[in-house]
């Protein structure tokens, strides 16, 4: 009996010590976990907001002699339902305004037998199947059709539109037209939906 020893103190001690261990280690894996979880969304989260292959395309006031003021941009995003449009625009007027993808890679005004037309330069409705006629976006018109831009009370344009038919390579080295008024998808009773003059414009280069 003489030489079994009796539970040293050090085992009561013991326990604790390695007890304080294991938690403290515990304590710096969740804490390891937490700062590699950070890292990996901070390096998630740029990448979610510039989706990859995502064009900016700038737009600019339009006057008689060539462009104005930026107005802000048109993000333009491919998908498998065809490109969304996101505008993030100010300057406007509240309401709808009619918004194309037209011909030419140009915001610059053109001459009509004397009278300058500001953006004249971007030409007509892309219509790359000759089709001449001004429809729905997702009908059998002119492929630059697009759906209306709203504009909120306070001038902005922030919601998005769907071109069910366009892809980001067809439209390259073309323009983007916002018009004073909006559009009817139709060329009656006023030709090209009703939008009138050009009031805004951007040129879209897919990188
Ligand atoms: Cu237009
Ligand atoms: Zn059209």
């Amino acid at each position: 009996m003489k030489f079994i020893q009796p539970k040293s103190e050090n085992e009561n001690t013991f326990t604790p010590i390695f007890g304080r261990m294991f938690r403290r280690s515990i304590q710096l894996n969740l804490r390891l976990h937490a700062a590699v979880l950070f890292t990996c969304s901070a390096l998630l989260l740029p990448h979610t907001a510039m989706a990859g292959g995502d064009v900016e395309v700038d737009i600019y006031e339009l006057t008689n002699t060539g462009v104005g003021g930026n107005i802000g941009t048109i993000t333009l995003t491919e998908n498998e339902h065809g490109v969304v449009f996101t505008p993030q625009l100010k300057k406007l007027s509240p309401g709808l305004h009619g918004f194309h993808v037209h011909q030419n890679a140009s915001c610059q005004p053109k001459d009509d037998d004397g009278k300058v037309v500001p953006g004249g330069a971007a030409g007509g409705h892309l219509d790359t199947q000759t089709t001449q006629h001004h429809g729905l976006p997702w009908g059998d018109g002119h492929d630059g059709d697009l759906p209306a831009l709203f504009v909120n009370d306070d001038g902005n344009a922030n919601s998005p539109v769907l071109a069910p038919r366009l892809s980001l390579k067809a439209l390259d080295k073309h323009a983007l037209m916002i018009h004073q008024n909006g559009d009817n998808y139709a060329d009656d009773p006023l030709p090209l939906g009703g939008g009138g003059s050009r009031f805004a414009c951007g040129v879209i280069e897919v990188k």
